[in-house]
């Protein structure tokens, strides 16, 4: 019997960073399970985690490059590819226009060690300002209202979940999604013990999902109204004299401000709308104000809304008069130990300034360096100066994660040139005519430096690849090098410029920045693969003055203790202070104010929903995660299908303003009355894609119904959830 190893990495695969315990026999990953010894995970895993060794093995995922001749993508090399790609967008920027081309930043990207390291030194030589990517369809709200209050972007406070006695969770499902912006492997288990040491979980969620059966009380609220019902929260815990901001009173500015904007919502004023009940409202409002500790907790449904900004910085404002912030079992900043903008000791800084450039068309504030994904489709499809012709995607499917993708597809089917790094072709990738297949996650180096940075415990751990990058069955090139290459390509160097040129530029910058001594850098790294002599750096620099042998001494990762309050050195804003109550978020409020005087919305409002088997429109090509009922279904509530003669297992058309799909209807009543919820993602199987199972459990793409010109003017994001949609029973054929 052939010998077995065992080895230990971390799942790349969502936010959660479990860890995984691997056994190989001949080279083929044998077993995945939860590896028990992790620091941070303890043997939690999920189903998508025990399928990398399948998603390795997957004979539809991309081993050899693509360039498309006479229409058709066939096979080619490495230097064949990235010559066309040379050859591609040369012939765009011979115009002289760089913002022709643009670029699309997927998910798996912010998963990538690659994506973390290489995105910004493309953006930067690609010079262009059409930055596109799935933060605009996700959580550029918390981005900008953590700029605003904290002055940075990436300084987002995250849920205390290990000490708190009473969470208060939005639009979050984790249960399904392993937790977002809160990283925190087996949060179901992170939940149950804050209910076992005597605290509450109040989940507010239109549908009830396992998270809110999970919780102490769930408040089923209308899609789309969190801020208001927010608003109204911190007004009455204003009115009820329990505001006390604690420990962080003197490094805070503006809270009259703020309130005193607020003033018109409350309990009352916000009932109609978000169907919550005055005395619950109330209530909760003492609940949190009152509790030893408290942390208020928002993501998807929150975020991806109209009035994303506003909820996401309501959030912090409730965390704040409740005095939660920055406190042990309230909200807290995470001290990565790769280092962050934020992890100086001494508070100023420059704060935050959006809109330094406009979208063309639609005149969308720049936010972060980049543009609303929602308004790709009209950059592409509009002539004249600065008309994106090109466009790179890297490890994205925005023809199904993103808003009105009906029209985003045709707009990507009308580009000049456009390439994608990606380990499928799927319904985007298939319009590029050149594809760059990264290695399977097995086969990568691995370290979350994005969400490290959003944990609720310090914790550092590094993954060496488990198959080498020239294993026959890989592509052949890393992840990195494929970044710097089309890095080098944009800066004028060639398609066969040495991607040392880059990583040596890239470890001179971070050298220089971190005061050492640079030539004494470069000589050290001599030898070392440049991304772990980068990774060195950083971690040498860090906090905790790590070093790469420390992290490849602990396989199990190296747990760097509890949060630990960061007031007022971690704030970035000019004034020093946590700013609460700047102006764009407060005349943004009257917005909010109009939405009150509005009469609710009687329409069917859609929301998404996520399921554990599932991630965003990939992993479907997995036949043992996709087995099974179908998933992509319509839920509706028993009193919505009667109300339209419609039963259990009918297929019925939803249309909204934008689009219609016909979906099959799952009557349940754990979603409320008024709300329907179809997931993302789906929609498989067109012509040009190559992923045979998924193709067998198709599903269809919801995001045919969101629109792309409904977006929160503060961040850009687009809103995905409370759309207003009719079901309809089709007519009978012929009928
Ligand atoms: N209606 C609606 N729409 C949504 C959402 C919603 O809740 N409702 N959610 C939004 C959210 S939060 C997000 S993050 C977006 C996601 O939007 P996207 O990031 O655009 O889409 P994904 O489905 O994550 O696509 C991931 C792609 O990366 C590829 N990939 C996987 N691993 C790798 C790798 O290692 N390297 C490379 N190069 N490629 C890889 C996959 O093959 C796939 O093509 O969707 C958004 N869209
Ligand atoms: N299994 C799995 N895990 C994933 C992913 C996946 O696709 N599958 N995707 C990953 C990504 S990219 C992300 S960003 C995270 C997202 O992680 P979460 O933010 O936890 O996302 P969801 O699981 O979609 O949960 C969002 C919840 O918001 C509810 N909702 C919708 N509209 C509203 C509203 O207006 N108000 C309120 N209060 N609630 C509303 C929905 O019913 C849903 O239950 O998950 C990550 N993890
Ligand atoms: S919860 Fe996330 S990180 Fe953990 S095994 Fe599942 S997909 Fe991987
Ligand atoms: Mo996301």
């Amino acid at each position: 019997m052939a010998a077995e190893t065992i080895h230990h990495r971390t799942c790349p695969l969502c936010e959660a960073t479990c860890g995984l315990e691997l056994t190989v026999r001949d080279g083929e990953v044998v077993r995945i399970r939860g590896d028990r010894d992790d620091v941070f995970s303890k043997g939690f895993i999920c189903p998508k985690g025990t399928t990398l060794g399948k998603l390795h093995a997957d004979p539809d995922r991309l081993r050899t490059p693509l360039v498309r001749r006479d229409g058709v993508l066939v096979e080619a090399t490495w230097d064949e590819a990235f010559a066309a790609v040379a050859e591609g967008l040369g012939r765009i920027w011979a115009d002289g226009d760089r913002d022709a081309v643009a670029v699309y930043l997927g998910n798996p990207t912010a998963h990538s060690l690659a994506g973390a390291m290489f995105a910004g030194p493309l953006i930067k030589s690609l010079g262009t300002k059409n930055v596109f990517s799935a933060s605009t369809v996700d959580q550029m709200p918390k981005h900008v209202s953590s700029a605003y209050l904290f002055g940075n972007a990436n300084a987002i406070p995250v849920p205390d979940l290990d000490r708190t006695d009473y969470l208060l969770m939005l639009g979050a499902n984790p249960f399904e999604s392993n937790g977002s912006l809160c990283t925190a492997p087996d949060f179901p288990g992170r939940m149950a013990a804050i209910r076992e040491r005597g605290g509450r979980i109040v989940t507010v969620d239109p549908r009830r999902t396992k998270t809110a059966q999970a919780s102490d009380e769930h408040l089923a609220i209308r899609p789309g109204t969190d801020a208001l019902w927010l608003a109204a929260v911190v007004t009455e815990i204003r009115r009820a004299g329990l505001v006390d901001l604690g420990d962080v009173a003197e490094h805070v500015d503006g809270v009259d401000r703020a309130l005193d904007a607020l003033d018109a919502f409350d309990a009352d004023s916000v009932a109609a709308h978000t169907r919550i009940d005055p005395a619950t409202t109330r209530r909760i409002a003492q609940e949190l104000a009152t509790a030893p500790s408290a942390t208020v907790y928002g993501r998807i449904g929150t975020h991806t809304t109209e009035f994303g900004t506003l909820a996401s910085w309501l959030v912090e404002l409730a965390n704040l008069v409740t005095g939660n912030l920055d406190r042990p079992g309230g909200a807290m900043f995470p001290t990565s130990a790769v280092g962050a903008p934020t992890a100086g000791r001494t508070p100023g800084g420059r704060g935050f300034t959006a809109g330094r450039w406009r979208s063309r068309v639609g005149g969308h504030p720049e936010i972060k360096g980049e543009m609303p994904v929602a308004a790709l489709a009209e950059e592409i499809e509009t002539p004249g100066p600065g008309q994106v012709r090109a466009l790179i995607t890297s490890g994205g499917n925005p023809v199904r994660s993103c808003p009105n993708s009906e029209r985003l597809d045709a707009a990507l089917g009308s580009l000049e040139f456009m390439v994608s790094v990606d380990i499928y072709l799927n319904e985007t990738t298939r319009h590029a005519d050149v594809v760059l297949p990264s290695p399977s996650a097995l086969a990568k180096p691995h370290l979350d430096i994005a969400f490290y940075g959003l944990s609720v415990r310090n914790v550092v751990n590094y993954s060496p690849p488990l198959h080498p990058a020239d294993d026959p069955s890989e592509p052949g090139m890393d992840e990195h090098d494929i970044f710097a290459r089309l890095a080098l390509i944009a800066g004028g160097m060639g398609p066969d410029a040495d991607p040392s040129v880059l990583t040596t530029m890239m470890l001179s910058t971070l050298a220089d920045r971190a005061g050492l001594d640079v030539e004494a850098e470069l000589a050290a790294a001599e030898g070392t693969p440049p991304v772990e002599a980068m990774l060195d750096l950083m971690l040498r620099t860090g906090p905790y003055e790590l070093t790469m042998d420390d992290l490849r001494a602990a396989p199990h990762g190296i747990d760097l203790g509890p949060l630990e309050p960061r007031l007022p050195g971690m704030l970035r804003t000019a004034s020093g202070k946590v700013e609460v109550a700047p102006d764009p978020i407060i005349d943004d409020v009257s917005r909010l104010v109009a939405a009150l005087d509005a009469p609710p919305d009687e329409r069917l409002l859609l929301v998404g929903r996520r399921h554990l088997r599932s991630n965003n429109s990939w992993m479907h090509n997995i036949e043992v995660l996709v087995k099974g009922r179908p998933r992509c279904t319509l839920q509706l509530h028993p009193d919505d299908a009667a109300a339209r003669g419609v039963t259990d297992g009918e297929q019925v058309v939803v249309r909204s303003d934008v689009g219609q799909v016909e979906a099959v209807v799952e009557v349940t009543d754990d979603i409320a009355a008024g709300t329907v919820s179809l997931p993302h993602g789906w929609g498989h199987g067109v012509e040009g894609t190559r992923g045979r199972v998924a193709a067998t459990t198709a599903g269809v793409n919801s995001n045919v119904l969101t629109g792309d010109q409904a977006i929160d003017p503060l961040s850009g994001n687009a809103r995905l959830n409370a759309i207003p949609v009719e079901v309809l029973v089709p007519a009978p054929a012929g009928g």
